[in-house]
């Protein structure tokens, strides 16, 4: 059973209004600044409110981490992932209440919002690992007497752009490598969920300061699109980190990428599971259904396409119909619910609409959507989630909807079927059934999936924090999360060092004076 909605409130430290920024301790807005109600889409009522900084207070924001960046990338690696630790402890004792606010202004169910913050609390602790890592290599100099390695500094400010979907486990993501690498943070949270994020700043300014570190190595900016495009163009923040739409990500790559700064980006997906005629029915079943309706079909690893072998296509269809039978829709807070709502009514208007394009190319619903209504539903965030069968080259199908719908398509030969899964503008996750040996190989050789992410036997969404997590095209080419993600976090230095008398240069080139 999950706690009461204003403990948790209290306990996390969100007041009727919330302050449009914060540099730590520190949080403040303008008398005039825009006010935003947040409303849960779970019930319709209205959480708290809270203010958008405005530009001035922007800038105050970013130097005031500049100058938080001189003194805490002074501060060790391995006592700065110290500190990262204690974040992480502290996340430990409040999994209960964020993950239930994460829950209740987001939507998804309260097992998501729980697992949203376990994967919060598994990176700060692969990043305390890190900070006692962070390594560059050593190279042989083709001079006698030389020395040549390389090595990895602080960057300076990273800005990080989060979205509603997974409102805080993306910026823990950033800011845990990001303050192991020497780093300060800014963080963006998407104007749907700040409450999460407001909540994630007291907890880690909380840790700060009982460490007596600077004001500004933990900040927070709660703002519309204004913001970001503050961010994008400001030489202050020399990486931009943005998870969202491909239109969002394509706004932020263009400003950053004109004044040559470095943008991390983790966009669209458009995600498919291959069910081959040597899959586990049983096992792609689950994975199918929970990639499709986990997170009510708004992870950007939700699964939007499954492609099926022919030999199983009805078998497996019937399957999935009596499956979605069983689908549990309602009050996310409920542990009996599979499935929560969607984070507003413009996203139902949008999955309604998605619905009558995909109709209105040729698509076939086995498994009808559409909005549900009455008391338990009385937010208008509900929908079913459903089932169409279409062709991949649908314009609709094509394109990423985030929203549980579900497209089912048909196949013949493995090559085909790889070819379809590939056949998208975005290239995030995929995933293919089967226990042939050959086919699984297939599927993640250079001739198999293009996309950054490749399971075999395992849905297209859960990644774990380990891997380096981001795809290929329209998704961004970004890597975040784990693996040497770390990299992009520091500036990479080549070191070549003389230790003879003389002074030879490379390339045997003769330089006599
Ligand atoms: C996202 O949807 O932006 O792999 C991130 C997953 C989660 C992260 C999703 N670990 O589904």
């Amino acid at each position: 059973m999950s706690l009461p909605i204003k403990d948790i409130l209290d306990h996390l430290h969100i007041n009727d209004i919330n302050h449009a920024f914060s540099t730590g301790t520190q949080w403040g807005s303008s008398d005039n600044a825009v006010t935003k109600d947040i409303v849960s889409p779970t019930d319709g009522k209205k959480i708290a409110a809270v203010k958008f900084a405005t530009a001035d207070e922007y800038n105050t924001v970013v130097e005031t981490a500049k100058k938080a960046f001189k003194t805490w990338r002074q501060i060790p690696a391995p006592k700065r992932g110290e500190i990262v630790r204690q974040i992480g402890d502290s996340l430990r004792e409040n999994k209960k209440q964020l993950g239930t606010l994460v829950s209740y202004e987001m939507g998804k169910s309260l097992q998501e919002g729980y697992g949203e913050v376990q994967e919060m609390i598994d990176i700060c602790d692969f990043a305390v690992g890190l900070s006692r890592q962070l390594y560059g290599l050593t190279m042989h100099s083709e001079r006698p007497e030389h020395r040549m390695y390389e090595q990895y500094h602080p960057l300076g400010i990273v800005g990080v752009i989060s979205a509603f979907n997974f409102p805080v486990a993306v910026w823990s993501w950033n800011a845990m490598l990001a303050w192991v690498c020497g780093d300060v943070c800014i963080w963006k949270p998407s104007e749907k969920t700040p409450l999460t994020a407001i909540a994630c700043q007291h907890i880690a300014q909380e840790v700060f300061k009982r460490n007596n570190i600077d004001e500004g190595v933990s900040c927070l900016v709660i703002g519309d699109r204004n913001i970001g495009e503050l961010m994008s163009n400001d030489t202050r923040v020399p990486l931009v980190s943005a998870t969202g739409s491909t239109r969002m990500g394509k706004a932020v790559s263009a400003a950053v990428g004109a004044r040559l700064g470095k943008s991390l980006l983790e966009l669209g997906g458009n995600n498919a599971i291959i069910i081959t005629e040597n899959a586990d029915l049983d096992m792609s079943l689950i994975g199918a259904v929970f990639g499709a309706v986990g997170t009510a079909g708004q992870r950007c690893t939700s699964t939007r396409r499954l492609i099926i072998h022919e030999s199983v296509y009805e078998a497996f269809k019937q399957k999935l119909i009596s499956a979605y039978g069983q689908i549990k829709i309602g009050d996310p807070l409920n542990e009996n619910n599979h499935m929560g709502p969607l984070i507003d009514q413009d996203a139902v208007s949008l999955y309604l609409d998605s619905i009558e394009k995909c109709k209105a190319e040729g698509g076939k619903f086995v498994v009808e959507g559409g909005k549900l209504e009455g008391e338990a539903y009385s937010s208008g965030c509900y929908v079913k989630p459903c089932i169409a069968e279409v062709e991949n080259h649908y314009k609709i199908v094509q394109h990423e909807t985030f929203a549980p719908i579900l497209y089912l398509i048909k196949y013949a030969d493995l090559d085909e079927a790889i070819e379809l899964q590939n056949g998208v503008p975005q290239g995030l996750s995929s995933a293919i059934m089967t226990n042939n040996l050959r086919e699984a190989e297939r599927f993640l050789s250079y001739a198999g999936s293009d996309c950054g992410i490749a399971n075999v036997n395992i849905g297209t969404s859960g990644a774990e924090i380990g891997g380096a997590f981001g795809g290929e095209k329209e998704t961004g080419g970004g890597r975040e999360s784990g693996s040497d993600a770390w990299k992009v976090y520091m500036r990479r230095q080549t070191n070549t060092i003389n230790y003879s008398k003389t002074l030879p240069l490379a390339q045997g080139i003769k330089f006599d004076l």
